[in-house]
Formats: structure tokens, C-alpha cells, sequence
């Protein structure tokens, strides 16, 4: 449970960071899972053999990858579970003042050690376009301390406050404003012209929300550490389908224009209902 400075500093930031979830073995389980999954490789999936619906490398190839993997829970029981977790299940629904929550995709980010590169600076809810309202909150669960070293997110914070400014931040090369204060242009509505991007550390098992319209991006790794990280996106219970809209996860979406999420089957588990968290096990199988 969050307490109600969090939620404040939430909602005057779009981020928090708000402790930790997981323990040591859980984290362990988590990494085991990973690792299996990036030692199957993207082509390595027989059929019929559960896996994930995106695996690539997002990143400039070989030199600086980022590698992405989209619904690793749909290869990993393990991972299925921490769709459920409840303190962050509890915790997008205090801040969504939503509750009804189900989930829209979960997307593991791995920068390996040296070579991992750089997240552009963006926001999410502009890349979701098949979902309205926007999914307003996500969950980002580090299973590695990540730090300016090793590539972690920054933030603007109360950037979540200025609208859809994603074809602004495009303009911004990959490199660009991972350094404090560099001179980003906010929108004339913003309270400041002074606007800063911080470092987002988060240590290993913790878990850190942003907004989905808080700008943020991540530097390369230049560490000799691994960074790996799972984001999870979710919907809140008004959610409805945009047809007109594209994304990965609409192929899995069978559903009338403007039809309630809620009725868009098993590649969406409802994770909360009526406010309280809904067991792994009572998830429909995908099949
Ligand atoms: O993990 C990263 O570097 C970026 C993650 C991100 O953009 C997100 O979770 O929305």
C-alpha cells in the first residue's frame, strides 16, 4: 500500500519509485527465467512451445543492443505470476484510482554489459494508440541495480502534466540529454521553462511506476553488469478497443470497434477486480 505522500509525489511527477517487491529468490527465478528465454534466442522456439509474441533487438545490432522481449510471461510461468503480484497490482490501482485492472503486455528491456544502448527519449501512451483512454500507469521492476553506469531510465519529472509531445521528443537524436538539465523546450502550458531530466536509479527487486505520459528514455550501458528490467503495462477497466489504431498486441484482439478490453480474452489476463487482486491461478489458460 502506497502511502498518500507517494501518491502525491506520484501525481505531482508521473514517477515513483516505491520500494522494493521482490526478495532474493524470487529475483534469482526471475533471472533463471530470463536466461532461459535469451539462451532459446528469438528463432529457438519450437512449435507448439510457449513463447514470447516479440523477441528482437531494438537497439543499433550487435554494437549497441537493447534487447526487447514482449510478453515473456506467455514463455514463463514464473513471469505470469508477477503479473499478479499484489503490492503492485494494489499500487497501480491506488494510482489509477482504478479498480478494475487488467494487463496489456509485459516487456522485458536487456541492455548486456558494455555494449547495451540507448532507449530514446519518448512516451508510452502515444505508442498505444489501439487502447482509449491510455493505460495511465506502468510498472518498471528492475532485476538489476540500474544506474547512470549500467543504463537506467531518467525522467522529466511533471512531464506527464504537458499532453502528447512524442513527435517533439523525436526530434531528439539517441544520444542526446542524458545529462541534467540539458535544455529541453517544455510546452508554453508547463509551470517551468527549466525543465531537467534526471537519473531513475532503481535497485535490483524494486519496483518504480511512471506515467504514461512522463517523458523518459535510457542511456547505454557502459558497465560491466548486466541490465535487465521488466516493464509491465496496464489497462484500466474502462479501457476500449481503437480499431484504427496499429500495435503487436491487436492481433490478439478479436473485437468490435470501441468494444470493452475486458471481453478481449486470455493475452490480456484481468490482474485486479472490484479492488482486489486476482490470483495467478484464476487467469484463464491462454489456450
Ligand atoms: O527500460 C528502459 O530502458 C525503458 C523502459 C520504458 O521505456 C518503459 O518501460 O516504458
Amino acid at each position: 500500500m502506497l502511502t498518500s505522500r507517494q501518491v502525491e509525489q506520484f501525481q505531482r511527477d508521473g514517477c515513483l519509485v516505491a520500494g522494493r517487491v521482490l526478495d532474493w529468490a524470487r529475483l534469482e527465478e526471475l533471472r533463471g527465467e530470463l536466461q532461459r528465454v535469451l539462451d532459446t534466442g528469438p528463432d529457438g522456439f519450437v512449435p507448439g512451445q510457449p513463447r514470447p509474441v516479440r523477441f528482437l533487438d531494438m537497439g543499433k545490432g550487435p554494437s549497441s543492443p537493447v534487447w526487447q522481449i514482449v510478453n515473456i510471461w506467455e514463455a514463463s510461468e514464473p513471469f505470469r505470476k508477477l503479473l499478479h503480484h499484489p503490492q503492485v497490482i494494489e499500487a497501480i490501482s491506488q494510482l489509477t484510482g482504478c479498480s478494475d485492472l487488467q494487463i496489456w503486455h509485459d516487456q522485458i528491456q536487456f541492455k548486456p554489459p558494455r555494449t547495451g544502448g540507448v532507449n530514446n527519449w519518448h512516451q508510452d501512451a502515444p505508442y498505444w494508440p489501439v487502447i482509449k483512454p491510455m493505460t495511465p500507469v506502468s510498472a518498471w521492476i528492475a532485476l538489476d541495480d540500474a544506474d547512470t553506469d549500467n543504463g537506467c531510465m531518467w525522467m522529466v519529472p511533471g512531464s506527464h502534466l504537458w499532453g502528447d509531445r512524442i513527435e517533439y521528443l523525436h526530434r531528439f537524436k539517441a544520444e542526446a540529454f542524458f545529462d541534467v538539465g540539458r535544455d529541453f523546450i517544455p510546452p508554453p502550458e508547463a509551470p517551468t521553462q527549466a525543465v531537467k531530466a534526471i537519473p531513475w536509479p532503481v535497485r535490483a527487486g524494486e519496483v518504480s511506476f511512471h506515467h504514461s505520459l512522463t517523458w523518459h528514455g535510457s542511456y547505454r550501458n557502459t558497465s560491466p553488469r548486466p541490465r535487465r528490467a521488466i516493464a509491465l503495462h496496464y489497462m484500466t477497466g474502462d479501457a476500449r478497443f481503437n480499431a484504427a489504431g496499429e500495435h503487436l498486441m491487436k492481433q490478439f484482439v478479436h473485437l468490435p470497434d470501441g468494444a470493452p478490453m475486458a471481453d478481449a480474452g486470455p493475452h490480456f489476463p484481468v490482474v485486479c477486480r472490484n479492488g482486489r487482486a486476482v490470483a495467478p491461478a484464476d487467469a484463464p489458460d491462454l489456450q
